[in-house]
């Protein structure tokens, strides 16, 4: 039995990576393991040199999951030890993805952390980064700002990322895979190994996939989404990703407040009273609502 980790998952097929070695092998997983997503730890056997067979997925250490439009959970990567949200100021930032991201990586126990790229584009870096990170700075999520254009910043992100397993989010053109570009010399070549391998054809983002990175630590792309919904996490949770809500629960009138339209709502004073951003409210609000259409 040999062991190594999944760098792409294609419906039952996944493209895995022996430890220790630089070959890639196509291999199928069984009815008995289930599909296998990006980052899980498998063991695998080889009947035929060309195509392995995945014996077992080894127990996660977390997994991220959105939920799909009929309400169930859907992996998408796994064994991930840092979160980063990539954000650029072009396209204009989609904040309620953003903060789906945050409660995401809150549910997780993963500290995240923004990459705010394309800086090359600011001419008044400090002033235009602190009007597009404006709420997220005050509630002090660390940000990193770079270019994947002229390489500033990166230096720092690879230091960040030694041995870790990070995975890239954000919404479609603020530069993720550019960024696995910049950190990734032989970028074509791999690109190149994971479509013969998997057989699907050119290798594009549609598939969270990893690369190993010769400094240690991977880094995952993911494809850039417009929705992600998160109605398989519970109410406690959701709340629990607007950390910044925590001291004015315990005011709430009711002990049960949803923090939706109740009477007494301590959150929803506290928005009047200029404590908490009234966008937050709005994005908890919103994700509240789509968990509670979607789990009837
Ligand atoms: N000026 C500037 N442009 C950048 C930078 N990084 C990426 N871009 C450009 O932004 C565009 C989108 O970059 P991608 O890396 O494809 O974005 P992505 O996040 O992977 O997008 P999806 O795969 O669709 O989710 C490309 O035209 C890049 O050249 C940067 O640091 N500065
Ligand atoms: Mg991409
Ligand atoms: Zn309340």
């Amino acid at each position: 039995m040999r062991n190594g980790r999944v760098l792409v998952s294609h419906g039952a097929t996944a493209v895995v990576q022996e430890d220790n070695e630089a070959q890639l092998i196509r291999c199928l997983a069984r009815r008995r393991t289930g599909r296998a997503v990006c980052g899980d730890l498998v063991r695998f056997s080889l009947p035929q040199p060309s195509e392995g067979v995945i014996e077992e997925i080894l127990p996660r250490r977390n997994t991220l999951s959105r939920t799909n439009y009929r309400g169930q959970a859907r992996p998408l990567a796994a064994n991930i030890d840092s979160l980063m949200i990539v954000l650029a100021p072009e396209p204009t930032p989609d904040a309620e993805l953003i903060d789906r991201y945050l409660v995401l990586a809150h549910s997780l126990a993963l500290d995240p952390v923004l990459l705010l790229n394309k800086i090359d584009l600011l001419d008044d870096a400090a002033a235009a980064a602190a009007a597009l990170l404006g709420d997220w700075q005050n509630l002090g999520i660390p940000v990193h700002p770079l270019s994947a254009q002229d390489g500033a910043g990166l230096a720092a992100l690879q230091q960040r990322l030694r041995g870790q397993t990070a995975i890239l989010l954000g919404q479609s053109g603020v530069g993720k895979s550019s960024l696995i570009n910049a950190l990734i010399p032989d970028l074509p070549a791999r690109t190149q190994a994971l479509s013969e391998t998997s057989g699907q054809g050119r290798h594009t983002t549609t598939e969270t996939t990893l690369y190993p990175l010769a400094t240690g630590g991977a880094m995952m792309d993911s494809p850039g989404i417009r929705i992600l919904r998160l109605a398989h996490l519970t109410p406690d949770d959701l709340e629990a990703g607007f950390s910044e809500f925590e001291p004015f629960i315990p005011e709430c009138r009711f002990r049960n407040c949803r923090h939706l339209d109740e009477t007494g709502c301590a959150v929803a004073a506290a928005v009047e009273s200029g404590q908490i951003s009234p966008r937050r409210l709005a994005s908890y609000r919103a994700l509240l609502r789509e968990r509670d259409a979607l789990q009837p």
